[in-house]
């Protein structure tokens, strides 16, 4: 990453000074100020206004405690977050994260990709993000439900159709937003569908979010692989992860025939030069709750677990992070590249670090940054909330083809982007510049609030 120029370095300080320790946010806003120079040249309404140090200030936090009672009748206690980033462009939107490495932190680093990954769908959305130190894994369906029993408990007063629309992220799926809708009912007495996405397709949910994130992802890079005359036909993939957006990603790459040789979990990763068995992967991962040492004992001689494994050894062309933050780092990306991958795009939230992103950049990686490749999750979301509010439901191949159009699109915007500026095919510029531009012009429109 090169030197911010004086005005920006200097906002890039008082970020820095106002929210010690938060070093993922640090990061996130370092990583869009590094693409906002030449923009700010451009525009000089966005100074006097001091729009990014607005940007860089959360509209409200919230903490609150999350009690609850464990099935041996002992008392937990977690913390629990919303950071209510930016609604210049609709209300508060983004997924709760569940995983005990959950801070304010992370929190505000989530919430700030959202507000620019939320313009880019082009649909009216603000950003959010929020979650809890809670860890759900090893827990029973009772004991998931009364923390979210919990935790709605608190959150329920904070958010609303037109107010804030939370959904799902790591460790919070189905069945998790299934229990805090309940619990929002129940306190609330309404049968507010758009207060919260995700929902199971038959109580308000919509056709295509479950798989839109992943199959997002992976439209997202068979467009970037165009701009140079190929396509994901006949290439081999890598997927970290194998959660929510691994297991559609897996799944989309496989219908336009790549091969998915590689996925993981926070034990280890698996091989399989034939492919990974998607309907299997679901099965351990979504019904059993299993992780992939399971998946790999059923299936047998051809699936090598490699336990405690870097996934970014196994050679491929394509590279589809899409497990957490900073899971590419400098030595894997070099790696990758040695390699002869040709194509990154996240999955995850800020999976690549700066300095892995520099080597991609700099060996001509095609780069897809998560606020436009993974934008597909919440731009279903929004058209869920579409459904809701004109009381209706799309079929699967509408609402596919509507996911499509919108990563097509975010793609082209991206790339057109990026052209303006003179950085042509610099994804990152091309996405953190339109996002940028579509707020602070919704902010200065609005004035100064
Ligand atoms: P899930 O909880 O469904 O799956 C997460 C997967 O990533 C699991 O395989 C998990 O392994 C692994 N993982 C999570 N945290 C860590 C960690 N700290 N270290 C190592 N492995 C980890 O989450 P999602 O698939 O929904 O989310 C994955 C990523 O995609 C996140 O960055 C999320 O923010 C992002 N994202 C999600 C969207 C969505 O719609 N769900 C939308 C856009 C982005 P294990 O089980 O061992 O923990
Ligand atoms: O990171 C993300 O974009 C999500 N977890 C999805 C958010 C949403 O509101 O669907």
């Amino acid at each position: 990453m090169s030197a911010l120029e004086p005005k920006l370095q200097s906002i890039y300080e008082l970020v820095l000074q106002r929210n010690p320790g938060e070093t993922e946010f640090h990061q996130a806003v370092r990583e869009v100020l590094d693409s906002l120079g030449p923009v700010m040249a451009k525009h000089a309404a966005y100074t006097d206004a001091r729009v990014i140090e607005r940007i860089c200030e959360p509209e409200r936090q919230i903490i609150f405690r999350v009690p609850w009672v464990d099935d041996n009748g002992r008392i937990e206690i977690h913390r629990g977050f919303r950071v209510e980033f930016n609604s210049a462009l609709g209300p508060y939107k983004g997924g709760l994260r569940f995983h005990p490495s959950v801070y304010l932190g992370i929190v505000k680093f989530l919430g700030f990709e959202q507000i620019f990954k939320n313009a880019l769908t082009g649909l009216p959305i603000g950003g959010g993000k929020g979650g809890s130190d809670f860890d759900p894994k090893g827990r029973s369906d009772g004991e998931v439900m009364r923390f979210c029993q919990s935790f709605m408990t608190e959150l329920y007063r904070h958010i609303g159709e037109y107010t804030d629309v939370p959904a799902g992220d790591v460790g919070v799926g189905g069945r998790e937003i299934g229990y805090l809708f309940g619990q929002y009912k129940r306190i609330t007495n309404r049968y507010e569908s758009g207060v919260l996405t995700g929902k199971g397709v038959g109580w308000g949910g919509s056709l295509v979010r479950t798989e839109a994130t992943g199959y997002g992802t992976v439209y997202f890079v068979d467009e970037m692989l165009r701009t140079r005359g190929g396509s994901l036909d006949g290439k081999r993939v890598l997927v970290s992860g194998s959660g929510n957006v691994a297991i559609y990603a897996i799944e989309k790459v496989h219908e336009l025939g790549g091969t998915v040789v590689a996925c993981s979990d926070s034990g280890g990763y698996v091989v399989e030069e034939k492919g990974i068995d998607v309907e299997l992967l679901k099965e351990v991962k979504e019904v059993r709750r299993g992780r992939m040492t399971d998946y790999a004992d059923a299936r047998g001689s051809g699936a090598n677990h490699v336990a405690g494994g870097r996934i970014w050894e196994v050679p491929c062309d394509v590279a589809l992070p899409s497990a957490t933050q900073n899971e590419i780092e400098e030595a894997d990306a070099r790696r990758l590249v040695d390699h002869g991958c040709v194509a990154v795009a996240e999955g995850a939230n800020m999976p690549t670090t700066p300095a892995a992103t520099q080597i991609f950049a700099e060996a001509g990686v095609l780069f897809g940054p998560g606020k436009a490749a993974n934008a597909g999750g919440v731009a279903t979301s929004a058209l869920e909330m579409q459904q809701n509010a004109s009381r209706d439901s799309w079929t699967f191949d509408y609402t596919q083809d509507r996911l499509a159009e919108i990563m097509k699109g975010i793609h082209e915007r991206c790339a057109a982007t990026a052209d303006e500026y003179d950085v042509p095919g610099n994804y990152v510029v091309g996405a953190n510049a339109a996002a940028f531009v579509q707020v602070a012009d919704a902010m200065l429109a609005l004035g100064v609030v």
